[in-house]
């Protein structure tokens, strides 16, 4: 299966294993992945795309699974990706190694897959871009993204998605504002976790009196994001957060703010795209890599701004 336009075919009849070359492509920004993208592209736009972020620990991958089960149970079809930014601390392999072990291993309906960054200069964003619509034009109904809630990368990453879950967990103490404040703006649903630890009710105040801030002048008819006490351990909670997804999405849908976000994606997404295509023309090279640590030298030994060395950069 090398041939792209045979990938493509083998996506949209479902095959994993041509999602799973497709993905890798993506990941590589191999040349054939463009043309078979091209071709699922038109076959995409029915799946609902869900973000999970957080700390690392808090619980995400726990969560994930339990969510999977519950989608299963109403029979609908998922795909998931971990975002893993290549380090082992992150427990992105992790969510792959349990369901990979659980009953799900022989289960065609979920499809589970790993993402690293592998030091692209476009970071890893595109890509899981590109992911999601893989899986979107495999067929599977729901598509939940987890990744670590922290960087701007990260934040890029989850807007891919129509609804994103914040997981929070007890102890944060007073800085809630640990959380990125990008994140917390992103965030339509919170998800306190590990509520059968201590504390579970302070991280419950804090959250709301954030929530009572920062809408203080909103409509009447802003979504405001629900906050959910979960224990991912046992599955406790993991209904509710459900139905509150549930309840977003019929907010998108209802207000017209889907397309309003799928919008601003596009957008995001193609201008992200003109800049990974102009350091890659820029930088692409052994010879461009060379005057780009040349410039680096100038900037850093004050011979030049770093606004003229991006001019002469992209003068050549
Ligand atoms: N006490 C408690 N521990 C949990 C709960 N959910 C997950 N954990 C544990 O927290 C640790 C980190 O979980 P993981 O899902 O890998 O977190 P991630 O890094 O956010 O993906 C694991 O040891 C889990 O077993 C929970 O609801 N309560
Ligand atoms: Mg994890």
């Amino acid at each position: 299966m090398d041939d792209p336009g045979q990938v493509a075919d083998a996506v949209l009849d479902g095959n994993p294993r041509a999602a799973a070359r497709l993905i890798s492509w993506a990941e590589d920004r191999d040349d054939r992945a463009w043309r078979a993208l091209e071709r699922i592209h038109p076959e995409t736009g029915s799946a609902e795309i869900q973000g999970v972020t957080g700390p690392p620990g808090s619980g995400k991958s726990t969560l994930v699974d339990k969510l999977v089960d519950s989608y299963r149970e109403d029979e609908a079809t998922v795909g998931v990706i971990a975002v893993d930014p290549s380090s082992p601390f992150t427990g992105g392999a992790v969510l792959a190694d349990r369901i990979r072990m659980s009953r799900r291993s022989t289960d065609p309906d979920v499809f589970v897959r790993s993402m690293g960054s592998r030091g692209k200069l476009g970071g890893l964003a595109p890509a899981i871009h590109d992911a999601v619509r893989i899986l979107d034009a495999m067929g599977k109904d729901v598509v939940v993204i987890e990744t670590m809630g922290v960087g701007q990368g990260e934040v890029d990453i989850v807007r891919t998605a129509d609804t994103v879950a914040l997981v929070a967990v007890p102890g944060l103490g007073d800085d809630i504002q640990t959380i990125k404040a990008g994140i917390m703006e992103i965030a339509d649903v919170f998800a306190v976790n590990k509520a059968d630890l201590d504390g579970v009710q302070q991280t419950v105040a804090e959250l709301e009196s954030h929530l009572r801030l920062a809408f203080e002048d909103a409509d009447d008819d802003a979504w405001r994001p629900p906050i959910v006490e979960t224990i991912a351990k046992n599955g406790d909670g993991v209904d509710e957060l459900v139905a509150a997804y549930e309840g977003h999405r019929e907010h998108l849908e209802t207000t017209g703010e889907l397309d309003e976000r799928r919008r601003e994606r596009a957008e995001h997404e193609i201008v992200s795209l003109m800049k990974e295509r102009v350091t890659e023309r820029v930088l692409g090279s052994e010879e461009g890599t060379r005057r780009f640590e040349g410039f680096v030298e100038d900037v850093m030994g004050r011979k030049l701004t770093p606004r003229s060395a991006a001019g002469e950069l992209l003068e050549r």
